[in-house]
Protein backbone atom coordinates (compact mmCIF):
# COMPACT_ATOMS: atom_id res chain seq x y z
CA UNK A 1 0.00 0.00 0.00
CA UNK A 2 1.01 3.25 -0.79
CA UNK A 3 0.88 6.79 0.91
CA UNK A 4 -1.78 9.31 -0.45
CA UNK A 5 -0.83 12.68 -2.12
CA UNK A 6 -3.61 15.15 -2.30
CA UNK A 7 -1.89 17.91 -5.05
CA UNK A 8 -2.34 20.64 -6.93
CA UNK A 9 0.15 21.20 -10.21
CA UNK A 10 0.79 24.56 -10.24
CA UNK A 11 0.19 24.97 -6.12
CA UNK A 12 3.71 26.50 -4.83
CA UNK A 13 3.06 24.72 -1.66
CA UNK A 14 1.93 21.73 -3.61
CA UNK A 15 5.18 21.68 -5.72
CA UNK A 16 7.69 21.89 -2.94
CA UNK A 17 6.08 19.21 -1.40
CA UNK A 18 6.53 17.10 -5.00
CA UNK A 19 10.21 17.92 -5.19
CA UNK A 20 11.05 16.44 -1.33
CA UNK A 21 8.90 13.48 -2.42
CA UNK A 22 10.54 12.76 -6.07
CA UNK A 23 14.23 13.77 -4.12
CA UNK A 24 13.82 10.55 -1.17
CA UNK A 25 12.13 8.68 -3.68
CA UNK A 26 9.30 8.13 -1.21
CA UNK A 27 6.62 6.69 -3.60
CA UNK A 28 2.78 8.20 -3.36
CA UNK A 29 -0.35 7.62 -5.23
CA UNK A 30 -1.23 11.21 -6.32
CA UNK A 31 -4.43 12.57 -6.42
CA UNK A 32 -4.28 15.97 -8.95
CA UNK A 33 -7.25 17.83 -7.99
CA UNK A 34 -8.76 21.41 -8.45
CA UNK A 35 -9.58 23.98 -5.49
CA UNK A 36 -13.07 24.50 -6.63
CA UNK A 37 -14.16 20.92 -6.00
CA UNK A 38 -12.34 19.30 -3.26
CA UNK A 39 -12.95 15.79 -2.82
CA UNK A 40 -14.66 14.83 -0.16
CA UNK A 41 -11.91 12.30 0.94
CA UNK A 42 -9.37 14.61 1.59
CA UNK A 43 -11.37 16.89 3.69
CA UNK A 44 -12.48 14.17 5.93
CA UNK A 45 -8.63 13.81 6.70
CA UNK A 46 -7.62 17.22 6.64
CA UNK A 47 -10.67 20.02 7.69
CA UNK A 48 -8.18 22.95 6.54
CA UNK A 49 -9.11 22.07 2.88
CA UNK A 50 -5.72 23.58 1.73
CA UNK A 51 -3.23 21.41 -0.21
CA UNK A 52 -0.34 19.29 0.21
CA UNK A 53 -2.37 16.72 2.08
CA UNK A 54 -0.43 13.68 2.55
CA UNK A 55 -2.33 10.77 4.22
CA UNK A 56 0.15 8.29 5.30
CA UNK A 57 -0.52 4.14 5.40
CA UNK A 58 -0.44 4.27 8.84
CA UNK A 59 -3.31 6.87 9.08
CA UNK A 60 -1.00 9.88 10.03
CA UNK A 61 -2.08 13.05 8.09
CA UNK A 62 0.18 15.86 7.32
CA UNK A 63 -1.28 19.33 5.51
CA UNK A 64 1.73 21.73 5.73
CA UNK A 65 3.88 21.70 2.92
CA UNK A 66 6.87 22.14 5.01
CA UNK A 67 5.97 18.92 7.39
CA UNK A 68 5.92 16.97 3.99
CA UNK A 69 8.86 17.91 3.24
CA UNK A 70 10.75 17.26 6.26
CA UNK A 71 9.00 14.28 6.87
CA UNK A 72 9.75 13.00 3.70
CA UNK A 73 14.14 14.15 4.02
CA UNK A 74 13.78 12.46 7.08
CA UNK A 75 13.43 9.09 5.48
CA UNK A 76 16.10 10.14 2.93
CA UNK A 77 18.26 12.99 2.10
CA UNK A 78 20.16 11.98 -0.56
CA UNK A 79 21.24 15.47 -1.70
CA UNK A 80 21.92 16.39 1.76
CA UNK A 81 18.74 19.51 1.83
CA UNK A 82 18.60 19.08 5.94
CA UNK A 83 22.13 19.64 6.13
CA UNK A 84 22.18 23.36 6.29
CA UNK A 85 21.03 24.61 9.82
CA UNK A 86 17.93 24.11 10.11
CA UNK A 87 16.34 27.27 12.44
CA UNK A 88 18.06 29.60 9.85
CA UNK A 89 16.23 27.65 6.65
CA UNK A 90 13.13 27.71 8.61
CA UNK A 91 13.33 31.52 9.30
CA UNK A 92 13.86 32.26 5.99
CA UNK A 93 10.92 30.12 4.59
CA UNK A 94 8.82 31.53 7.04
CA UNK A 95 9.38 35.44 5.79
CA UNK A 96 8.71 33.61 2.56
CA UNK A 97 5.47 32.04 3.51
CA UNK A 98 4.40 34.86 5.87
CA UNK A 99 5.56 38.03 4.16
CA UNK A 100 6.84 37.61 0.42
CA UNK A 101 3.49 35.00 0.09
CA UNK A 102 1.21 37.98 0.99
CA UNK A 103 2.69 40.74 -1.40
CA UNK A 104 2.84 38.48 -3.73
CA UNK A 105 -1.03 37.47 -3.79
CA UNK A 106 -1.74 41.55 -3.67
CA UNK A 107 1.17 41.99 -6.39
CA UNK A 108 -0.33 39.32 -8.54
CA UNK A 109 -4.28 40.31 -8.36
CA UNK A 110 -3.55 44.12 -7.83
CA UNK A 111 -6.75 44.73 -9.37
CA UNK A 112 -8.74 43.52 -6.23
CA UNK A 113 -6.06 45.35 -4.03
CA UNK A 114 -7.07 48.91 -5.52
CA UNK A 115 -6.08 50.74 -2.41
CA UNK A 116 -2.39 50.70 -4.11
CA UNK A 117 -1.37 50.54 -7.90
CA UNK A 118 0.39 47.33 -8.84
CA UNK A 119 4.10 48.45 -8.61
CA UNK A 120 3.64 49.48 -4.54
CA UNK A 121 2.53 45.82 -3.95
CA UNK A 122 5.50 44.33 -6.33
CA UNK A 123 7.97 46.76 -4.19
CA UNK A 124 6.98 45.07 -0.77
CA UNK A 125 7.07 42.01 -2.49
CA UNK A 126 10.79 43.18 -3.69
CA UNK A 127 12.74 43.67 -0.49
CA UNK A 128 12.46 39.53 0.00
CA UNK A 129 13.57 39.43 -3.28
CA UNK A 130 16.75 41.67 -2.60
CA UNK A 131 17.16 39.71 0.47
CA UNK A 132 17.41 36.35 -1.46
CA UNK A 133 19.56 38.56 -3.88
CA UNK A 134 21.90 39.37 -1.39
CA UNK A 135 22.26 36.11 0.08
CA UNK A 136 23.19 35.06 -3.79
CA UNK A 137 26.18 37.01 -3.86
CA UNK A 138 28.82 35.05 -3.24
CA UNK A 139 26.79 31.57 -3.19
CA UNK A 140 24.97 29.98 -5.77
CA UNK A 141 22.48 28.89 -3.28
CA UNK A 142 20.71 30.39 -0.32
CA UNK A 143 22.61 28.18 2.34
CA UNK A 144 25.86 27.95 0.22
CA UNK A 145 27.63 25.93 -2.44
CA UNK A 146 24.34 23.00 -2.56
CA UNK A 147 21.06 22.82 -2.56
CA UNK A 148 19.04 23.16 0.92
CA UNK A 149 15.63 22.52 2.05
CA UNK A 150 15.57 26.80 1.95
CA UNK A 151 16.10 26.68 -2.24
CA UNK A 152 13.45 23.83 -2.95
CA UNK A 153 10.71 25.58 -0.52
CA UNK A 154 10.92 28.90 -1.51
CA UNK A 155 11.84 29.02 -5.43
CA UNK A 156 8.35 27.81 -6.94
CA UNK A 157 7.22 31.16 -5.11
CA UNK A 158 9.56 33.32 -6.61
CA UNK A 159 9.16 31.41 -10.05
CA UNK A 160 5.49 32.71 -9.19
CA UNK A 161 6.54 36.38 -8.58
CA UNK A 162 8.59 36.13 -12.09
CA UNK A 163 5.55 35.26 -13.82
CA UNK A 164 3.58 37.96 -12.73
CA UNK A 165 4.78 40.16 -15.44
CA UNK A 166 7.99 38.62 -17.11
CA UNK A 167 9.36 41.61 -19.12
CA UNK A 168 9.46 43.47 -15.57
CA UNK A 169 11.50 40.58 -13.96
CA UNK A 170 14.24 40.65 -17.11
CA UNK A 171 14.81 43.89 -16.78
CA UNK A 172 15.24 44.18 -13.11
CA UNK A 173 18.31 44.30 -10.76
CA UNK A 174 18.75 40.75 -9.31
CA UNK A 175 21.35 38.73 -11.25
CA UNK A 176 22.31 36.03 -9.16
CA UNK A 177 18.57 35.91 -8.13
CA UNK A 178 18.08 35.29 -11.93
CA UNK A 179 20.44 32.53 -12.38
CA UNK A 180 19.39 30.42 -9.34
CA UNK A 181 15.86 30.44 -10.08
CA UNK A 182 16.62 29.47 -13.98
CA UNK A 183 19.11 26.87 -12.83
CA UNK A 184 16.06 25.03 -10.42
CA UNK A 185 13.45 25.51 -12.82
CA UNK A 186 14.99 23.87 -15.55
CA UNK A 187 16.52 21.24 -13.11
CA UNK A 188 15.11 17.24 -14.23
CA UNK A 189 13.92 17.15 -10.49
CA UNK A 190 11.31 20.11 -11.26
CA UNK A 191 10.47 18.77 -14.67
CA UNK A 192 9.46 15.12 -12.86
CA UNK A 193 7.31 17.60 -9.94
CA UNK A 194 5.62 19.18 -12.85
CA UNK A 195 4.77 16.33 -14.79
CA UNK A 196 0.98 16.30 -15.50
CA UNK A 197 -1.43 13.63 -13.75
CA UNK A 198 -5.53 13.19 -15.13
CA UNK A 199 -7.59 14.72 -12.21
CA UNK A 200 -8.44 12.23 -10.16
CA UNK A 201 -11.92 13.31 -9.13
CA UNK A 202 -12.97 12.43 -12.77
CA UNK A 203 -10.65 8.97 -12.97
CA UNK A 204 -10.47 7.56 -10.01
CA UNK A 205 -7.45 5.71 -10.82
CA UNK A 206 -4.20 5.91 -9.06
CA UNK A 207 -0.99 7.03 -10.47
CA UNK A 208 2.44 6.63 -8.91
CA UNK A 209 4.51 9.32 -7.78
CA UNK A 210 7.43 9.96 -8.11
N1 LIG B 1 0.26 26.35 5.05
C1 LIG B 1 -0.19 25.53 3.94
C2 LIG B 1 -0.70 26.43 2.84
C3 LIG B 1 -1.19 25.66 1.63
C4 LIG B 1 -2.07 26.51 0.72
O1 LIG B 1 -2.47 27.63 1.08
N2 LIG B 1 -2.41 25.98 -0.46
C5 LIG B 1 -3.36 26.68 -1.31
C6 LIG B 1 -3.14 26.39 -2.78
S1 LIG B 1 -1.61 27.02 -3.40
C7 LIG B 1 -4.75 26.15 -1.00
O2 LIG B 1 -4.93 24.96 -0.91
N3 LIG B 1 -5.72 27.05 -0.85
C8 LIG B 1 -7.08 26.65 -0.57
C9 LIG B 1 -8.06 27.19 -1.54
O3 LIG B 1 -7.67 27.99 -2.40
O4 LIG B 1 -9.22 26.80 -1.46
C10 LIG B 1 0.96 24.65 3.49
O5 LIG B 1 2.13 25.08 3.60
O6 LIG B 1 0.72 23.53 3.07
Amino acid sequence: MRHTLYSFRRCPYAMRARLALAVSLQSVNLREIVLQQKPAEMLAVSTQGTVPVLQLTDGTVLDESLDIMVWALEKSDPDGWLTSDLPEMLTLIDENDFEFKQWLDKYKYAERFSEYPVSYYRQQAEDFIFRLENRLLNKPYLFGQKISLADMAIFPFIRQFAGVDKSSFEQSPYPNLKIWLDSLIHSSLFEQAMEKYPLWLESGEQFSFP
